[in-house]
């Protein structure tokens, strides 16, 4: 034992001591998506209540979960993966009649959201890392045939953060290497790439992007379908994020309703994934809407 350490023992009890010194020594980092947020869409149904106001409530609940795994693992940085359709869009018409804001107060709403969640992480942890995948929702034109590729509403988001936060030493917006939709990080040696999903399915975005990129991921993050869930192909694990905003009238007709949720992954340098936390954003709108009813 170090006289450092014997001197604070003699100030410390044992068990102070131990938590101390292991929190030292386990400084894992976490990552956590937001995917599928929808600003500007407006949804009452059955099973499911979704405004800009439930929006900001359920945003508010992610923090207060993500500051709680940041005291579980005594977490050090923390990379935020936007993973795109930050905005509802215009590309159907039932979007269109579902929405109660327009598409540039869609993305005002999206900005200034995502901005505070990463104002108040900044706060918890020493660094925070963006990253952002844009996805189909926030195309410019409903037809996927006439859209130009890097004409995604969603890639507003990290320019305005990038002029927000271009003084702050602590937060750092990326930008994308491989493809505008593309994102890559390395998280303690382990790498990570995010898709929204749309142009990929979980059995094949690891040989895909492998293939694209000639360096295979430990992990890949993947948006688009609504409902968290993981996949191992090979040995690369693939994680799902599900969305902020809940069961809309498109997937209620799918019959793919399910509730607003997100994930958040808490990696150490021997595993990409040490932890996955299925977070629950819920509000019970939906339950206080049948009793209303
Ligand atoms: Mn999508």
């Amino acid at each position: 034992m170090s006289k450092l350490l014997r001197d604070q023992a003699r100030r410390e009890s044992f068990v102070e001591m131990v938590r101390r010194s292991m929190a030292a020594n386990v400084i894992p980092f976490e990552y956590v998506p937001i995917t599928d947020m929808h600003a500007g869409l407006c949804i009452q149904n059955s099973i499911n209540r979704f405004d800009s106001d439930v929006l900001h409530t359920r945003l508010a609940r992610y923090i207060d979960e993500i500051i709680a795994i940041q005291r579980t693992h005594n977490a050090q940085n923390c990379y935020v993966v936007l993973g795109g359709d930050l905005i509802s869009g215009l590309i159907h018409s039932n979007i269109r009649i579902e929405n109660n804001e327009h598409v540039v107060q869609q993305v005002k709403i999206a900005c200034t959201y995502t901005s505070n969640f990463i104002w108040i992480l900044s706060r918890y942890f020493d660094r925070i890392y963006v990253h952002s995948a844009p996805g189909n929702h926030s195309r410019l034109s409903p037809s996927k045939e006439e859209h130009i590729k890097g004409e995604e509403l969603d890639a507003l988001v990290p320019f305005y953060l990038s002029a927000v936060f271009k003084d702050s030493p602590s937060i750092h917006i990326a930008e994308n290497a491989i493809d505008s939709d593309i994102a890559s990080f390395s998280v303690r040696g382990h790498v990570w790439y995010a898709v929204h999903g749309d142009k990929d399915t979980p059995k094949n975005v690891v040989q895909d992007l492998t293939m694209i990129t000639d360096v295979k991921p430990a992990g890949v993050l993947m948006g688009h379908r609504h409902s968290n869930g993981l996949t191992t192909v090979h040995s690369t694990k693939v994680v799902e994020s599900g969305c902020m905003s809940g069961t809309d009238r498109y997937a209620f007709d799918k019959r793919l309703t399910g509730k607003p949720e997100q994930c958040v992954i808490v990696t150490t340098a021997d595993a990409p994934i040490k932890c996955l936390y299925d977070v629950q954003l819920d509000d019970k709108a939906g339950d206080r809407y049948r009793e209303e009813n």
